[in-house]
């Protein structure tokens, strides 16, 4: 990544702490993912990015803020792309995932908050995160409180939003909601200096569309008997189109399911025959979290499908593209994005139907239901996951981790016997 030195230094960069960073990338990047057999030939596409997953697209989107446009940086799938889209914006996601940037986030949070949170405060603070450098503005959303929390700091010298998620479904919810969507898009108006029309928030509204049908393709193909691609890989694609431009993730997503159809046409799979086939739910799993999958995939079963936000949360269900007035475009995105099943809504039946359903899509053998240690949002739920499956007799396990290496033997004896059990 040698070649982005002077973009990094330009962004205020702490250099040397980025270096440290940077080294430990490339081997994680060949243990997890390049050591597979008879990957996908267009993985190619995201094997690059993430091998300078800090130098393309940065400075792709300094390209892009140079013409006067606008970045903005997300942490959840409830903050609606469409309506940043369609004022001329950028959206990137920013949750971090690396145990790197935990230290950072702990010295200034309560110990007991998730490492997702701690990490995303961490890369700010540390400034080791050219995403997090770029973004012209920060949109956060009241979901779980160290989320709300964690706003607070990392709003001190950046500007900051805030979207009030409501915390049930009822119809005056999905108002609710409606009224938030309205009032963020103002906020974007002012912000890029572009105002929303029918069109242009119909066209944003129709480009996340085409991105959620192409990722969606590539899940329905991980349906099939004959797996044509790793849950690594899948999950690899997933991350990666939360900072990627909407319209060529779309493109690349498409030409990935396009060979992984012609794969499961030629019976090509990357499993043996019999392989378990294990869907997992739970918390999300921001770069470069791997852990999981990799333990899983190297112990004898393979990844099926993420219930998660990175995941089938992400794709799941599009937004009606027929309204003729913006305040109807913004209760159709309301009504799409209430649809979401996040832990932090009361209650959450959703959820658990969705699991249950995916059980069946994904022909799945066994369910892993694992969360971030101190997200007690979805550490509480674990109890009906596991009841609800139970009692339609598929195997399940709960596990809690988080972004060390020190639990990964016990994680790897722990899934090692689930998936023995599984193989009977
Ligand atoms: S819609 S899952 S992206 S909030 S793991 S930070 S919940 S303590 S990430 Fe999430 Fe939106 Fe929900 Fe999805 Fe808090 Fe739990 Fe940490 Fe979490």
């Amino acid at each position: 990544m040698s070649d982005y030195q002077k973009m990094w230094q330009d962004l205020g960069m702490d250099m040397e702490q980025h270096d440290m960073l940077c080294q430990v990338l490339p081997s994680a990047v060949g243990d997890v993912f390049l050591s597979q057999e008879n990957r996908p030939k267009s993985m190619d596409f995201w094997d690059l990015v993430i091998s300078e997953v800090h130098g393309i697209r940065p400075a792709e989107l300094i390209e892009e803020q140079k013409k006067g446009r606008k970045v903005f940086g997300t942490f959840c799938v409830y903050v609606p792309d469409e309506v940043v889209v369609a004022a001329n914006g950028i959206v990137t996601g920013l949750c971090g995932g690396s145990q790197f940037w935990v230290p950072g986030g702990e010295a200034v949070l309560s110990k007991s908050t998730c490492p997702l949170i701690k990490a995303s405060v961490g890369a700010r603070l540390g400034k080791t995160c050219p995403f997090f450098r770029i973004a012209d503005i920060y949109v956060g959303e009241t979901t779980c409180d160290g989320k709300k929390k964690a706003y607070e700091i990392l709003g001190e010298d950046v500007p900051l939003y805030v979207m009030d998620v409501p915390q049930m479904k009822r119809p005056q919810d999905i108002i609710k909601w409606k009224d938030e969507i309205a009032t963020f898009a103002k906020k974007v108006e002012e912000f890029t200096g572009n105002k929303l029309t029918v069109e242009n928030l119909n066209k944003a509204i129709h480009i996340i569309n085409e991105k959620r049908k192409a990722l969606a393709r590539v899940y329905n193909c991980r349906k099939s008997k004959c797996l044509p691609i790793s849950g690594r890989d899948a999950l690899l694609m997933m991350q990666i189109s939360f900072f990627d431009d909407p319209e060529r993730c779309a493109k690349m997503c498409n030409r990935l399911a396009d060979e992984l159809e012609e794969r499961i046409a030629k019976g090509i799979s990357v499993v043996p025959e019999g392989t378990k086939r294990i869907l997992v739910t739970g918390t999300p799993l921001a770069v470069p979290n791997w852990k999981l999958h990799n333990i899983i995939e190297t112990s004898g079963a393979a990844v099926v499908c993420e219930e998660m936000c990175t995941g089938t949360r992400y794709f799941e269900n599009l937004v009606d593209e027929t309204k003729e007035s913006l305040d109807e475009q913004f209760m159709a995105l309301s009504e799409r994005y209430m649809k979401t099943n996040c832990a932090c809504f009361t209650p959450n039946r959703g959820r658990i139907d969705d699991i249950l359903r995916m059980v069946e899509e994904y022909q799945v053998d066994g369910v892993i239901d694992c969360s971030l240690k101190f997200c007690c949002l979805y550490d509480t739920e674990k109890r009906a996951v596991s009841q609800a499956l139970k009692a339609k007799g598929v195997p399940v396990l709960s596990l809690e981790t988080d972004y060390t290496d020190t639990d990964a033997e016990q994680l790897r004896t722990r899934i090692g016997a689930f998936i023995e059990i599984l193989n009977g």
